[in-house]
């Protein structure tokens, strides 16, 4: 048997990235499931408060990424879908992990290192839940046993954490009460800004006009690729150090080809060659469209339906408790809490 665990933050709707990097994957995965595999998905509001958050708006992103998640094609019925926060034994289980983690590891995190590297006043401003964050993720996954961790690539530095907070748990307490789980990298590694392709795609960044969200319209979808920072070479190569920005493109081209006639970017570019780059981003604003389209329309749909959105997470939240509950039960018995 296999158990899929994988979150995303309700830090707003989710991009591209997400979607190409990780929500995808979650969907193909619920419609490849054998019938001994449970998937789990979570929309981890605790990590979302490791940055300071408007309560109001946090509030409307939890129903917003709820919402999203069904829109792209999650089933309540075949999935466990819930909000972290409803499901105490993440937060339990993370202090009790939190007491065998090494802070010089997590202070070598490259999330971590990224975040606080324009904090100048570090001590007073940097908060622990920021620092503390991948044990938390390693209790997400922990606690409800996940052999399987769908993520984008950003994430395997934490899932490697959390494989060694797993196995140094058993270590120390003996048997094997947790189980490492193997981390899934979606084939969309790392989607980069449209706006600075040396850095991902992300929610946070403040130019709106560096991601393409899930709910864009057509045409804010093709403004966004037109304005998409590349460079004034001739002709369309794929070559992701020396040109960043048109190989981000080709990697948006290439994976969101439902029907992929390539079997690499490189063999793409060689198709576009000659286009101008002004066509190459008419031809990726074309194939994201068509990709996403469905996905803004169901959302529409699910968006307004507060009553299915509350059952849904009700749903999702019992049977999470319920996973998690045989977990606590088993680690609180190896260290002698119970
Ligand atoms: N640019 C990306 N390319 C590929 N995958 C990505 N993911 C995020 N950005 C990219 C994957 O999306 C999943 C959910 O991410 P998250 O909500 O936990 O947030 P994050 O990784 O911190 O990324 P964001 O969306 O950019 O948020 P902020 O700006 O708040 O940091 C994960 O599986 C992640 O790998």
């Amino acid at each position: 048997p296999k158990t899929i665990f994988s979150g995303i933050q309700p830090t707003g709707v989710p991009h591209l990235g997400n979607y190409l990097g990780a929500l995808r994957q979650w969907v193909t995965l619920q419609s490849e499931a054998a019938k001994d595999t449970t998937l789990v998905y979570s929309l981890v509001d605790l990590h979302a408060i490791t940055v300071q958050q408007d309560p109001k708006q946090l509030q409307q992103w939890k129903k917003e990424s709820l919402a999203m998640l069904l829109a792209i094609g999650l089933d309540p019925n075949k999935s466990t879908i819930f909000h972290q926060s409803d499901i105490p034994a993440h937060a339990e289980l993370m202090w009790i992990l939190s007491c065998q983690a090494s802070t010089g590891y997590l202070g070598r995190m490259t999330q971590w290192k990224d975040k606080t590297a324009n904090e100048k006043d570090s001590s007073k401003k940097l908060k622990l839940g920021l620092l503390s964050y991948p044990v938390l993720q390693a209790a997400d996954v922990l606690v409800h046993r996940a052999t399987h961790v769908p993520v984008g690539h950003d994430q395997a530095q934490h899932l490697e954490f959390a494989r060694e907070l797993a196995n140094g748990f058993n270590h120390t307490f003996g048997g094997d009460v947790l189980i490492p789980p193997e981390t899934l990298i979606s084939p969309a590694r790392r989607v980069m800004s449209l706006k600075d392709p040396m850095a991902k795609m992300s929610k946070s960044h403040p130019n709106p006009n560096s991601r393409i969200l899930l709910t864009d319209s057509e045409e804010t979808i093709r403004r966004k690729i037109k304005a998409a920072v590349t460079d004034s070479m001739d002709g369309i190569t794929y070559d992701p150090e020396g040109r960043p920005g048109v190989s981000n493109l080709i990697d948006i081209l290439y994976h969101s080809d439902a029907h992929p006639a390539y079997s690499s970017q490189d063999e793409l570019a060689k198709d576009l060659a000659d286009l101008s780059m002004r066509e190459l981003k008419d031809r990726v604003a074309d194939t994201v469209e068509t990709s996403i389209k469905h996905i803004r329309a169901s959302y529409a749909h699910f968006l307004h339906d507060n009553d299915h959105l509350d059952s849904v997470a009700a749903q999702g939240a019992e049977k999470a408790a319920k996973s998690a509950a045989i977990t606590m039960k088993a680690v609180k018995s190896a260290v002698g809490l119970s």
